[in-house]
């Protein structure tokens, strides 16, 4: 497994050069989820598909800007979900953006994701590696060639950071109850608008929580399962935190009917995931 995961370690640094030196502007097409294709999306895509074509252990690839599964080794045993520049929109206002990888054996479900990684493009190329059953791990870009160990992800028992995503207006009262009761209690507002960025924060801070709860107007929320929430999920859990669904169930035991299938997301410390329970009553 750790070829694919010396593959994105290689994707990494290509996206980095993409997002530095190619057109922001928008491709005529659109994604899945109905949304506008950026340049950068296409060819951060095309990018990763083509260093994965040279890993025979992967079977089949799914991204955000495809509609259908691709095969790519008959004799793989592995496919990798992945969305390959999240939050991109917002790289022509010069934020952090980020890849995300999901790798699946068996199921394309929380049973069958073995492994997970993300990586962030910020100040400086950081990427997260974990594998079921063992703590996250955290590497930096140290030059064109080489990611350096940093050191292993541990989430405390609380935090005080706090990202709640979706579009306030739309959010139910028992949601809106849980946020403002974390602001009362102190919280911090960390929100960028973009998941990788803003989960990465949480994990380096050592707690808080991420949301990106059911809304009137998204009631399966925003985010993918397969290639955002799931891989995040057990990042999370891996590190000693939790993430759960709406009714308080680990997203972990999630079973997409179709691979662009989201789910509402809360991703935190145990403390911060309690709390959601009480304000959900799940
Ligand atoms: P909203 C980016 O488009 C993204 O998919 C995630 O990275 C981010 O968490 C979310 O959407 C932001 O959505 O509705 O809060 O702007």
């Amino acid at each position: 497994m750790l070829i694919i995961l010396k593959a994105i370690e290689d994707i990494a640094y290509k996206i980095e050069k993409a997002i530095q030196h190619e057109d922001l502007g928008y491709s005529e097409g659109q994604n899945s989820s109905g949304e506008s294709q950026l340049k950068l999306d296409v060819r951060s895509d095309a990018i990763i598909e083509h260093r994965f074509k040279n890993v025979s252990v992967i079977k089949d690839i799914i991204s955000e800007e495809k509609d259908e599964i691709m095969h790519l080794h008959d004799k793989g045993k592995y496919t990798v979900c992945y969305d390959p520049l999240d939050g991109s929109s917002l790289v022509d206002v010069n934020l952090s953006v980020g890849s995300i990888f999901g790798i699946y054996k068996g199921s394309l479900d929380g049973e069958g994701l073995v492994a997970a990684a993300y990586v962030v493009y910020g100040p400086r190329v950081e990427l997260v590696w974990v594998q079921k059953g063992q703590k996250p791990k955290l590497y930096y870009a140290k030059n064109q060639k080489e990611f350096s160990f940093v050191g292993e992800i541990t989430l405390n028992e609380k935090g005080n950071i706090n990202a709640p995503g979706g579009t306030q207006k739309h959010w139910e009262p028992h949601h809106k109850a849980l946020i403002d009761g974390l602001f009362e209690e102190g919280y911090r507002l960390r929100y960028s608008g973009g998941m990788v960025p803003d989960l990465h924060q949480i994990l380096l801070k050592k707690g808080g929580l991420f949301s990106y709860p059911g809304t009137l107007d998204k009631p399966k929320g925003k985010l993918r399962q397969l290639f955002e929430v799931l891989p995040f999920a057990l990042i999370y859990t891996m590190a000693g935190g939790e993430a759960v669904d709406s009714k308080g169930v680990s997203l972990l035991q999630l079973k997409p009917d179709h691979i662009h299938d989201t789910s509402p997301c809360f991703l935190g410390s145990r403390y911060e995931i309690q709390a959601m329970r009480e304000a959900y009553g799940v």
